[in-house]
């Protein structure tokens, strides 16, 4: 399987994470996606391709032209406002309040961010938009002919809304190349995110279309961030009524119950009969994850890059969480070894 990756990812860079009351070294930084490059290298994945250009068009059609002029310029405003640490909100528009922009820079963090944790830096909107890169050549990829592709991307996506950030994702990636194969042809288009978090973000982008079929397999939100989305209970609306499925799971979930859910997922993507999957691929499912509770191991990567497989559709995998530094490249590479071993077979 080929890869696609940009050394770009690696402006982004944040010095700090609110995490427990403190502000600690991040979770997401840049060793996650180099462990995982390395890995693909080490075991003769297949080739390895830098990203194509594909201009901003792709991520107007998914994020509001205001959240994307943020994104570009609050770290330099909040500097030229006088703060000395990294752009973290302190304000939100909470319930009954009015949900109208700010124009200070802090205000406008609060309206922007969908949670806290994430602070804004200089480099991460040009790594954002590198990543939206990634995520697009491994979309050609596939509308070329491709079984399957890997786009390591990072920054993640998930969680970005049209106009939001947070969850440490900026640029929806898997969304904006849902809606790059809607724009150049495709009928239906499945997402299965099978990141430990769920994809709040691709949720929100699609919940009314019956275009775009989302999935996400995740820890319970009554346990786990993002907290206020991701219940079984919402099923779309609008004409993506019944479009929309979460398989919510509580903590301490073995491979066993998880695969489950994962079979309900894949015979609903059967159902939808889609012309093309797309894999938001997280391994913070694995046991040892820091901020996760689910209990899969590295082998268990593998079998559900095969169950993958079995759907027999052209597949894109689009990098999102896993912050075990150390086992992100064998739990990452084992589940595209695990697509792969199928299709060959
Ligand atoms: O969810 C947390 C969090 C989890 C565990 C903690 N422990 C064990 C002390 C503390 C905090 N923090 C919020 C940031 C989570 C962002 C998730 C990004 C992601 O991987 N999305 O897919
Ligand atoms: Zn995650």
């Amino acid at each position: 399987m080929e890869t696609i990756y940009s050394e770009k990812h690696k402006l982004r860079d944040a010095k700090t994470e609110l995490f427990g009351g403190k502000l600690v070294q991040p979770h997401e930084r840049p060793s996650r996606a180099e462990f995982v490059i390395d890995r693909v290298r080490k075991t003769d994945l297949g080739p390895v391709s830098d990203p194509d250009e594909f201009g901003m068009d792709p991520i107007f059609a998914i994020h509001e032209d205001h959240f994307v002029e943020f994104l570009k310029t609050a770290p330099a405003r909040w500097k030229e406002a006088g703060f000395e640490g990294e752009a973290i909100p302190t304000t939100w528009v909470a319930r009954r309040m009015s949900g109208i922009r700010p124009n200070f820079i802090e205000g406008q963090l609060g309206y922007y961010a969908l949670a806290g944790e994430t602070s804004l830096t200089d480099g991460t909107w040009e790594a954002a938009y590198a990543s939206a890169q990634v995520a697009l050549t491994g979309a050609e990829r596939i509308r070329a002919g491709a079984r399957g592709v890997f786009s390591l991307c990072r920054p993640p996506g998930h969680h970005a809304t049209a106009d939001m950030y947070g969850g440490y994702c900026f640029l929806n990636n898997a969304a904006i190349c849902a809606q790059h194969f809607v724009d150049n042809g495709a009928r239906r288009v499945a997402i299965l995110d099978v990141d430990f978090h769920h994809g709040n973000g691709t949720q929100d982008i699609f919940y009314d279309r019956d275009d775009v079929l989302f999935i996400s397999l995740h820890g319970d939100p009554l346990e786990a961030f993002p907290y206020h989305l991701g219940h079984a209970s919402e099923t779309g609306e609008g004409a993506g009524a019944g479009f929309n499925l979460n398989f919510p799971m509580p903590p301490g979930t073995s491979f066993d119950v998880w695969r489950a859910a994962l079979a309900k997922a894949l015979d609903c993507i059967a159902d939808y009969n889609p012309d093309f999957l797309i894999i938001s691929l997280g391994v913070d499912t694995f046991e040892t994850d820091p901020i996760s509770f689910f209990k899969l191991k590295s082998d268990d990567f593998t079998t559900l890059g095969a169950d993958i497989a079995a759907a027999n559709l052209p597949t894109q995998f689009i990098m999102e969480g896993g912050y075990d530094v150390d086992e992100i490249g064998v739990n990452a590479v084992n589940v595209l070894q695990g697509f792969d071993a199928v299709v060959a077979s």
